[in-house]
Formats: C-alpha cells, structure tokens, sequence
C-alpha cells in the first residue's frame, strides 16, 4: 500500500524514519510542514524540513532532534562575539546547509527542487516534500500581540499565552509538485505524532482535500507531550490536552487514530476507529515498531 506520512519536526521525524525502515521508496511521500520557515541571518531555513531529512539521513543530532550530530558551533560563536543574534542556535554543518540552499533559491530552484537535490546528496531514498514552494508563515497569537513562529518558539521560549494561530499566505499556497498525486494515490494518509496546532493544521489547510484514509497518532500521552509545546497551547485555549482532544481537533477527517496504552480508557470516547499501543519513540527500533503497528492498523480499517 503507497503511504502518505504528514509531518512537522521531531516528532513526525521519528514516525517517518519508523515508516522509511518499512516501505519501499517508492510506496512512501513524506510531506513536510514548512509554516517554521523563516529568514535569519540571510539565509532561509526551513527547520522541520531539516529535521525529517536528517533524521531519515542519520544525520541528526540525537539529543535535541533538530540540527546535526557531531555539530561544531563556531560560526554562531564568532557571530555572537561580533554582537549578532544568537538566540537560533545554528550549528556549522547545519549552517551549511542553509547557506546552499539559500544560494540555489536565490538562483531560481524552488524549495522542493532543492530538497529533491539534497536528499539524493544524504541518500535518502524516499521521497521528501515541502508541503509547499510558496511562502506560508504560522502565525501565533499571544497576549503580547502576534509573534512570528520562531519568535514565539525559540526566542520567547513559548511563555507568552497563545490565543490562536494564523497561516500567513495559505490561501494561495499550491501543494508543491507531487504532493497532490501522492495523495491520490496513496492507499492511507498518516498523520504523525506532531502539533496538531502548528505542525500538521498548515500542511491539511494547504492540501485541503483528502479523500483517502486518515489515521493520526497522537502526541499527546497521558495529557503530557513527548516534546514541544502542543499541551500548553490546548491549556492556553482553554482545551484540556489529552489523546481526546486531539482526535476531536481532526474530527471526521479521521477514519482511524492511534493512542497510547496510557490513555487506553479514552478510546470509547473517539469517534473513529482506534487502536491503543506503545507510542514512545526512545530509539530506531521503537520507530519501525511503532511504524509497524500504524501500517497493520491501515490494512485493518
Ligand atoms: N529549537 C530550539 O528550541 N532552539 C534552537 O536554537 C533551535 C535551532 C534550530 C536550528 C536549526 C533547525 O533546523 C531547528 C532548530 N530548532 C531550534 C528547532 C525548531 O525551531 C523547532 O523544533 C521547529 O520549528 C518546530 O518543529
């Protein structure tokens, strides 16, 4: 069965690299939030595109899950000296890759062209798309006014209190090549364990009509997320974050969701099929376990 796998940063990245270890190149697309893109230092990085290429490249830093392994840090360390911003943590290897593609950008590539060439350079095999090639930009609205994404997320630390999101440019956004017909081809679509709010809301609005099969995993275990911000921002809009909340966020575009055992009890409580198991992701084999499990359940529904 071909695959379409949604996804954001880290932890779409840990899903995608279960379901890669699984299929053939050419029974999976993984596309790819780029509402975090952003312009710094003159350079366009696009960093939950960085993170699933490096994680599917065995590349990435296996501490914070963005950014490399084995990084240096002189460029950001000269750059501080000199009085720049430093506040977006960027690694020479990584700074690298920014660089590049901003220079090949600059030279008319599209996102997606460059991230085609960048992934046959890491010899990744499956395919890998920006959501989109044109510009989209989440938007976070706080109690201090509307913060651009990275701002909210790295340079504020997400302290200020969210009041909703908005999606700079997705209305006119395209999917970017190849996007449209995966999804049409592809037997289910998979939605990974990523922010429903900020990494997976601007990939579904961009695409906006899926007629196929969705099953997503759920971020959210025991009311806590494995990493970043997506319980906080359902407390903060007035949402008690759990397994539930999230499978009602996707409502009838789901025809299955998978949830931990955890939060077993919740599954009588959601509307489409279910199938409770473990979701934590500690390493590679817990990855192609869990990928395992999502696929089973695809066929089954
Ligand atoms: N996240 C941080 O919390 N702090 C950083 O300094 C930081 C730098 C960074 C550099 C390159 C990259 O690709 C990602 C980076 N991230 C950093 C992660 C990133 O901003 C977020 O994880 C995503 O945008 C949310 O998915």
């Amino acid at each position: 069965m071909k695959i379409v796998a949604l996804a954001g940063g880290v932890g779409g990245a840990k899903l995608a690299h279960g379901l890669a270890q699984l299929l053939a190149p050419e029974d999976l697309t993984i596309i790819v939030n780029t509402g975090d893109d952003f312009e710094h230092l003159g350079m366009y990085i696009s960093p939950d595109l960085d993170t699933v290429c490096y994680t599917l490249a065995g590349l990435a830093n296996p501490e914070t899950g963005w950014g490399r392994v084995n990084e240096t840090w002189n460029t950001i360390a000269n750059i501080e000296k000199l009085g720049g911003p430093n506040w977006f943590r960027l690694g020479d290897q990584d700074i690298a890759t920014h660089l590049e593609r901003t220079r090949r950008m600059k030279a008319g590539q599209s996102l997606s062209e460059v991230t085609k060439d960048f992934c046959s350079a890491w010899g990744i095999k499956h395919t890998i798309l920006p959501m989109s090639d044109s510009p989209v930009r989440t938007m976070v609205d706080t109690d201090e006014g509307e913060l651009a994404f990275q701002e909210y997320f790295v340079y504020r630390r997400c302290e200020p209190r969210v009041k909703g999101f908005r999606f700079d440019g997705v209305n006119s956004a395209e999917p970017a090549p190849g996007a449209r017909e995966a999804i049409d081809s592809a037997g289910a679509i998979i939605i990974c364990p990523s922010n429903p709010w900020v990494s997976v809301d601007p990939i579904l609005r961009v695409i906006q009509k899926i007629n196929n099969p969705v099953i997503a995993v759920s971020p959210i275990i025991g009311g806590k997320t494995v990493k970043g911000p997506a319980a906080k921002m359902y407390t903060e809009l007035g949402i008690e974050p759990s397994a539930l909340a999230v499978a009602e966020h996707y409502g009838n575009l789901l025809s299955g969701f998978v949830l931990d055992t955890v939060d077993g009890q919740l599954s009588d409580r959601i509307a489409a099929c279910t199938l409770t198991t473990n979701t934590l992701m500690n390493n590679s084999s817990d990855r192609a376990r869990l990928a395992t499990d999502v696929l089973n359940f695809a066929g089954s529904l």
